[in-house]
This record gives C-alpha cells, sequence and structure tokens, in this order.
C-alpha cells in the first residue's frame, strides 16, 4: 500500500535512533473534554516526495479536568486523513489505523514519528517544506480545533 511505502521511506531517512516514543493514552474517557481545554504546539507535516502520503504531528496538552480524545482530523488540503500508529517488531515498521488517541486530563499525548500520527493522503495541489497547512483535529463529543501545521521537508527529525 501506497501509505506503508511512504512511512517506510520516511523511517530509512531518519533513522531507528530518532523515532521518538509514542506516549500511550491512559484508560478509557468517561466524559471527553472538549477543544477548548487542548493545547496543540509544535504541528508540522513531514512532506514525502512524489504523491506519497504524508504524516503530521503534533504536542497536545490536555488543561481540562476531563479526559479527551482526538478522533480524527480534516483539511481543505487533503481529501483524507486518518490516525495511524506506527509499530515497529523486529526492526519492521508498520502501522495500522487507529479510533482515537486519548489525553489525559492535565496530561499530555503526542503524535510524533514511530508513534502516533495523522496520515495525509491525497493531497489537492502539492505541498512543500515552508507551507502552512489548515488542518481541522476532531475530538470525541464533536468539537473541533483548527490547528496551523508548517510542512517541513521528509528529513525533518522534530517539528518547530
Ligand atoms: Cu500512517
Amino acid at each position: 500500500m501506497t501509505w506503508a511505502i511512504g512511512e517506510r521511506l520516511g523511517a530509512a531517512l531518519l533513522g531507528a535512533a530518532l523515532l521518538g516514543a509514542a506516549a500511550r493514552p491512559a484508560g478509557a474517557a468517561a466524559a471527553p473534554a472538549g477543544a477548548a481545554a487542548i493545547r496543540v504546539r509544535h504541528a508540522w507535516i513531514r512532506v514525502l516526495p512524489g504523491d506519497l502520503p504524508a504524516a503530521a504531528y503534533a504536542r497536545l496538552e490536555n488543561r481540562g479536568d476531563e479526559s479527551a480524545a482526538l478522533v480524527g482530523a480534516l483539511s481543505g488540503r487533503y481529501r483524507r486523513i486518518m490516525l495511524h500508529e506506527s509499530l515497529t517488531s523486529g526492526g519492521m515498521s508498520t502501522m495500522r489505523r487507529v479510533s482515537q488517541l486519548t489525553i489525559p486530563a492535565h496530561g499530555r499525548a503526542a503524535l510524533s514519528p514511530g508513534g502516533y500520527h495523522l496520515m495525509l493522503m491525497g493531497a489537492t495541489r502539492p505541498v512543500k517544506p515552508g507551507d502552512r497547512i489548515s488542518i481541522t483535529l476532531l475530538f470525541a463529543g464533536g468539537s473541533t480545533e483548527t490547528v496551523t501545521f508548517l510542512a517541513m521537508p521528509a528529513n525533518a527529525s522534530a517539528g518547530p
């Protein structure tokens, strides 16, 4: 599948040593908080050559008293965005679709290389390093937050 090729290319360019540890979600949310309590920082996109899908990363901080969950994203610049988790076993990097990324109350979660990420597919026009891409994050309960992601080159290992 194309996205798998893209992820492997990105991983190869990065080297396994640079892959960050994924933040693991805590237990299930009781009543997820709205996006208002979520602060998003260091939002960036790793752009891969050609038509390969890109991955979007960010750090999410939940300042609220209730757990929150990222469940998806939308952008006018991509036809489809999926929430993925990268997994490494036996030196092989794969990824799977996940339904949500939990951000614990007064806690953090990360979309990061080697961990959870937004898979950006079908750019409506080419995205190049330096572009600022607006992506709307969708949270459980229906709240949203629109964030500007900075596009960075394929060999970038950390965001802005
Ligand atoms: Cu992916």
